[in-house]
């Protein structure tokens, strides 16, 4: 199939799914054609059916807010006719599913028929698409939609619960390359941030509000004092600058490592002895799905869809929103103990297994079978 893939490119959960995404399905002979406003990050090397069209936004003294919806229409409408795509696949709905309409009545106009399928992840319905300024625009693009997934049950829910859906919401969840996060740890990166054999807790995100960095920090604050440990803080985003000052204050910034954005995620993670994602909510937690399959137990919140993947007392533990006593109690439980680690590791891995990218992929493939009619 010729498959026309809409992401955004940068570290967020959603471009990274893409991205893994297009790529596997490249690499089952597909061709993947990335439409987006630059290079995603995960999108390196060469591959011969891997195409990359970047849309772009001209500058124009009269536009305080260039566009991009409206470009982004119009580069859909270039790339489908000239490469002949059979079907989009925006993701995240905010702008793309209402730019994926736009362009699929236009050629529609021409003769041609573009399906297109919206895959929800997360922020784009619990936080940003159901806000009042996006909504409708947001209702209507899901409902056109040819096929419409949701990464996890609760987003399927979320998203039935705050806009008048009319169309069956398939959940297909997201996937980790079990073998590209089975890495060994490499001594000498383990030695710098751990070079007394501490234990390594490990965040990742983008640093958003909805991560509660201040509870990441706060609970490795009370997990140091039982536990030789050291943190490591991996992305960047707007709550960092607060971050670093929080670590300043309780006086554990030495103890601490921020070490921004980072492409090479599989050897951070296989240095981590535990993952903490202690978010305000989560539709998924790509992230802790990634650690786990390097081998972390995650202590995260009950929120979202990570009960879908955390399991209480055997790869990590949940506990309420913000309740850091609880989280920094269940991670010292599970980080005492060198044998209770192993099983918890194990486990994480194990789970992680039950997501691998060969499970989840022909499940995309099935829908556009679907929506081409074959
Ligand atoms: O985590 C973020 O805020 C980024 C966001 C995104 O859309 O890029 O991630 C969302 O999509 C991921 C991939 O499906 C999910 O694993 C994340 O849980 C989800 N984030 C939130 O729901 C906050």
């Amino acid at each position: 199939m010729n498959i026309g893939i809409v992401c955004y490119p940068t570290f967020g959960g959603s471009g990274v799914l893409a991205t893994e995404l297009g790529k596997a399905l490249a690499d089952e002979g597909h061709n993947i054609h990335f439409i987006t406003y630059q290079q995603p990050v995960r999108l390196t090397g060469f591959s011969a059916n891997i195409f990359y069209h970047e849309v772009r936004v001209p500058a124009y003294p009269l536009f305080d807010f260039p566009p991009y919806e409206t470009a982004l229409a119009s580069t859909l409408v270039d790339v489908v006719k000239n490469n002949r795509l059979d079907l989009l696949h925006v993701h995240y709905a905010i702008p793309h599913a209402s730019a994926a309409y736009m362009a699929k009545q236009i050629l529609a106009e021409q003769g041609l028929h573009i399906p297109f399928i919206t895959t929800l992840h997360g922020t784009d319905i619990t936080l940003v698409g159901k806000d009042k300024t996006y909504a409708p625009v947001v209702s209507f693009s899901i409902n056109q939609s040819d096929a419409i997934t949701a990464v996890s049950n609760n987003l399927r829910e979320e998203t039935y619960a705050n806009f008048k859906i009319q169309k069956e919401i398939e959940v297909i969840y997201n996937f980790v390359d079990i073998e590209r996060f089975n890495k060994k740890p490499i001594d000498a990166f383990k030695k710098a941030i751990a070079p007394d054999g501490e234990k390594v807790i490990l965040h990742a995100s983008n640093f958003r509000k909805v991560k509660r960095i201040a509870d990441v920090i706060h609970t490795y604050n009370q997990i140091k004092k039982e536990i030789p440990s050291k943190l490591l803080l991996v992305g960047d985003g707007p709550e960092r600058p607060m971050a670093e000052e929080l670590c300043r204050e309780l006086g554990i910034f030495e103890e601490t490592r921020f070490v921004g954005k980072q492409q090479d995620m599989e050897e951070i993670y296989a240095i981590a002895d535990l993952f903490l994602l202690p978010s305000e909510y989560e539709s998924f937690g790509l992230a802790a799905l990634e650690a786990m399959a390097a081998g972390s137990p995650v202590i995260a919140t009950q929120s979202g869809g990570l009960p879908e993947i955390v399991i209480q007392g055997k790869n990590g533990y949940l506990s309420p929103v913000g309740d850091i006593d609880s989280m920094s109690k269940n991670a010292i439980k599970i980080l005492s103990n060198e044998s209770t680690l192993k099983a918890f590791k194990q486990a994480a891995r194990a789970q992680a297994e039950n997501f691998a990218i060969t499970n989840i992929v022909p499940q995309y493939e099935a829908i556009y079978l679907k929506v081409l009619g074959q």
